[in-house]
Formats: structure tokens, C-alpha cells, sequence
């Protein structure tokens, strides 16, 4: 089995990701299951109908009412909580037993870049020998252009769910239909070698002095030497290319 684990900030188009890579996995005739594992997302807000649903067992807004929790702690308790459910969703993949199983998170980033509960439950849901996983991480280009510091703060977070995850990860930026051609090219360099942020610094909405950001620029590096794909979830651009990128990433780390 072949798992795609989709992560992202919050709103960076995981949910619309998870629709356009399944959709092609159905075009392509491929046996694929979608596992929604976001306990907050409505089912009238999911574009996709999940083979598997976390919601089935646990739901953000009970845990609210039930914990007296806000929504952001309430996803987290939820996220702690699933571990008592893990058993039954594995039961439910194992059911299935699809080739490649496409998997949908919530954006709540504590989660998988602090807490215990990400790494966890990944390590114990996924664990079928001869199962392979890979991240898809989706940046989303508005927090990246809003200002250097910002697109600074998203490379550090997605280096540090790299390095909470041991596993390969596949860098995406979304709605790349948003950009217009120069600043999707721009943005794709600084990604790649975030020492570029001097060079193309016309990107920014926000200017600001880039010294104290350009020091720890050339220590970033593990995952972002990595090309970052540009990818369209509404026109299916870039969709083709990141299932290559994981075709070719599970058959390494095998
Ligand atoms: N134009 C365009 N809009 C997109 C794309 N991907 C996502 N969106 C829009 O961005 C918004 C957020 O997308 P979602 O897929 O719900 O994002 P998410 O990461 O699942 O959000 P959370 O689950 O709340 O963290 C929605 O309004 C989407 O329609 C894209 O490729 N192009
Ligand atoms: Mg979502």
C-alpha cells in the first residue's frame, strides 16, 4: 500500500488537494481509497466523499461541548484522543486494502510540527508491512509572499515537520492559478534557495530589512533543496508531476 499523506497549514488547499489527486487516481483507473483524518471538517464542506472517515468515530465539535474547549483546542483533543480509535481505522484500511491511500489532515500545524499525537498517530495507523508513506506538503503562496519573514516562517515549519516525520516529503505550492507567471517563478526559486529572497525581494507585499533574514537563510536546506511543485487543484496543473514525485519517492524508500 502507497500512502500520501497531504499536510499543510491551515486554508493552504489540502481538502481541494486530496479531491484533485484523488479524481486523478480515478481517471488513471487506479484502486485508491481517501481517508478524511480532519475530526473538525464539516461533511457539507468536503468536496470528496472519504472511503474512510475519522469523523465516524470522533467529531471536533463534540469534543468542544463535551471538553469545554475552544476550536483549536478541541481539534488537538481530538487529535489525542483518535489514538484510542486507531485500531478500528486500521481495521477499516485493512478492509479495503486499497493501492495507494490518499490522506486529508487538519490544519491545525501544532499538531504534526509539536505535539505528540501527529507523528503518533501516523507511526501507528500506517504501520502494515510492505506500506509506504510520503508527505505531501502544500505551502501556500500567500502566506509566502506576504512578506520575507513570513515566507521564512513557512520554510522553518515545514522543515520542522521534516524533521518530526521520518519520512520523505514531496514540497507543493498550491493554487498556483492564484499567480500570475513571474511571481509563481520567483517564488518557486526562493523556495528552492531561500538566499534568493534578496534578488526577487518585489515580490513581497511587506518590505523589510532582509539581514537578520538572509543569516539563517543558507542554513535552511534539508527539504528545500527539494524542487517545489507548483500545483493547481481547480485546473489539475501540476497534479500529473507530484504523482510522479511519488511514484518515485516510494519506490526509493522501499
Ligand atoms: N483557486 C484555487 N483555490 C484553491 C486551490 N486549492 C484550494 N483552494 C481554495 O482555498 C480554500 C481552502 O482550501 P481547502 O482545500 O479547504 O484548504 P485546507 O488546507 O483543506 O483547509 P483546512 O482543512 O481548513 O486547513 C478554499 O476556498 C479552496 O477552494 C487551488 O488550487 N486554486
Ligand atoms: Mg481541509
Amino acid at each position: 500500500m502507497y500512502v500520501a499523506i497531504v499536510l499543510g497549514t491551515a486554508g493552504s488547499g489540502k481538502t481541494l488537494f486530496t479531491k484533485a489527486l484523488s479524481e486523478y487516481l480515478e481517471d488513471k483507473n487506479l484502486d485508491y481509497a481517501v481517508l478524511n483524518l480532519d475530526p473538525g471538517v464539516l461533511a457539507e464542506n468536503l468536496p470528496y466523499s472519504p472511503d474512510i472517515d475519522v469523523r465516524e468515530f470522533i467529531k471536533a465539535e463534540e469534543i468542544m461541548r463535551e471538553y469545554n474547549l475552544g476550536p483549536n483546542g478541541a481539534l488537538i483533543a481530538s487529535m489525542d484522543l483518535l489514538m484510542n480509535f486507531i485500531h478500528d481505522l486500521r481495521q477499516k484500511i485493512q478492509e479495503l486494502k486499497p493501492e495507494y491511500l490518499v490522506v486529508d489532515t487538519p490544519g491545525q500545524m501544532e499538531i504534526f510540527a509539536y505535539r505528540p499525537s501527529g507523528p503518533a498517530i501516523v507511526e501507528n495507523l500506517f504501520r502494515f508491512p510492505a506500506a509506504r508513506c510520503a508527505i505531501i506538503y502544500l505551502f501556500d503562496p500567500f502566506l509566502c509572499i506576504y512578506s520575507p519573514s513570513s515566507l521564512l516562517s513557512v520554510l522553518l515549519l515545514a522543515e520542522s515537520v521534516y524533521w518530526r516525520f521520518e519520512l520523505p516529503m514531496i514540497s507543493v505550492l498550491s493554487k498556483s492559478d492564484l499567480l500570475d507567471q513571474d511571481t509563481l517563478e520567483k517564488l518557486i526559486t526562493m523556495i528552492n534557495d531561500p538566499e534568493k529572497i534578496a534578488v526577487f525581494e518585489d515580490v513581497f507585499q511587506i518590505k523589510q530589512d532582509l539581514s537578520p533574514i538572509l543569516s539563517v537563510t543558507d542554513k535552511l536546506g534539508t527539504i528545500i533543496a527539494k524542487e517545489v511543485v507548483p500545483v493547481s487543484s481547480i485546473t489539475g496543473e501540476g497534479i500529473f508531476d507530484v504523482f510522479s514525485l511519488l511514484l518515485n519517492t516510494w519506490s526509493v524508500t522501499g
